[in-house]
C-alpha cells in the first residue's frame, strides 16, 4: 500500500493528504514529528533533505509536494484534477507555482517576522498582490481553470485558508472567500483542517524551522 509520511500539521504535505482523500486512495500514514524525526537515519535515506511530505508507492519513492501530486494524478486518474486544455492546464500551473513561490514565503514572513517590522507589511502587501491576481484569475469559474475541483485549488487553498488566522481577512475578495468556503465544505478538507491550538503549534514549529536555517546559511556564509 502507499506509504504517506506527513505531519497534520505541515501545508506541504496536506496538499498530499488532500489529494490522497479527495482522489480516495488507499494510503498508510507514517506520522514525523517535525522536532527531529524527520533528521534520524532511516528518514533521511528516504527524504536526504529531511522534508515532508514523502511518499513511497510500490516501492517508488516520491518527495516535492508538487511532484507528488502530478504523479497521484497521472497513477490515479479519477477524479481528474487536472484539466487537459492547454489555457486551463497552464491557469492550473501558474496558481500552483504563484502558490509557492509568491504567496508562501510571505505566509511564512507573516509568522515569523514581529508584526511591526517592515519585513511583516511588505509580506502583507505582497500577499495583497497576489490575492488580486488570484481573483482575476478564477474569474467566474467554480475552480482555478476549471468547474472540478483541480490541483491548483489544492495547492492554492491550503495557503490562502492560513491567512485568517494571520490576520488577513478575505473581506475585499468576495470571489476568493466564496470559493475557500466551497473547499472547506468538502469533507476532505475539513477532515485535514488543524485546530486552532494545534495551527499555534505550527506557528511555534515554523519559527524554530526558519531560525534553524538561517542559522545554517549563515554559517555556510562563513
Ligand atoms: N518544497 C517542498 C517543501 C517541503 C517542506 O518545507 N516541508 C516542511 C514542512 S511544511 C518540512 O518538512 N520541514 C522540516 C525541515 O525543514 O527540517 C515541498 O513542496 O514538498
Amino acid at each position: 500500500m502507499l506509504k504517506f509520511y506527513y505531519n497534520p500539521l505541515s501545508p506541504n504535505a496536506r496538499r498530499v493528504w488532500l489529494t490522497l482523500l479527495e482522489k480516495e486512495i488507499d494510503f498508510e500514514s507514517v506520522l514525523i514529528n517535525l522536532d527531529g524525526d524527520q533528521l534520524q537515519p532511516d528518514f533521511l535515506a528516504i527524504n536526504p533533505f529531511h522534508h515532508i511530505p514523502v511518499v513511497v508507492d510500490d516501492g517508488f519513492r516520491v518527495v516535492e509536494s508538487l511532484a507528488i501530486l502530478d504523479y497521484l494524478e497521472n497513477k490515479y486518474p479519477t477524479p481528474a484534477m487536472l484539466p487537459t486544455k492547454p489555457q486551463d492546464l497552464a491557469t492550473v500551473r501558474m496558481v500552483q507555482m504563484v502558490t509557492a513561490n509568491e504567496l508562501f514565503p510571505q505566509v511564512i514572513s507573516l509568522i515569523y517576522e514581529s508584526e511591526d517590522s517592515p519585513q511583516f507589511a511588505q509580506a502583507k502587501q505582497h500577499i495583497d498582490k497576489v490575492l488580486k491576481f488570484f481573483t482575476g484569475t478564477l474569474g467566474d469559474r467554480t475552480f482555478f481553470g476549471s468547474e472540478q475541483l483541480t490541483l491548483a485549488d489544492i495547492v492554492a487553498g491550503v495557503a490562502v485558508s492560513l491567512l485568517p488566522r494571520l490576520g488577513v481577512n478575505l473581506n475585499d475578495y468576495p470571489q476568493l472567500q466564496d470559493w475557500s468556503e466551497r473547499l472547506m465544505q468538502r469533507p476532505a478538507w475539513q477532515k485535514t483542517e488543524s485546530s486552532a491550538e494545534d495551527f499555534e503549534q505550527f506557528k511555534r514549529r515554523v519559527k524554530v524551522l526558519v531560525k534553524l536555517r538561517r542559522h545554517k546559511l549563515n554559517q555556510g556564509n562563513k
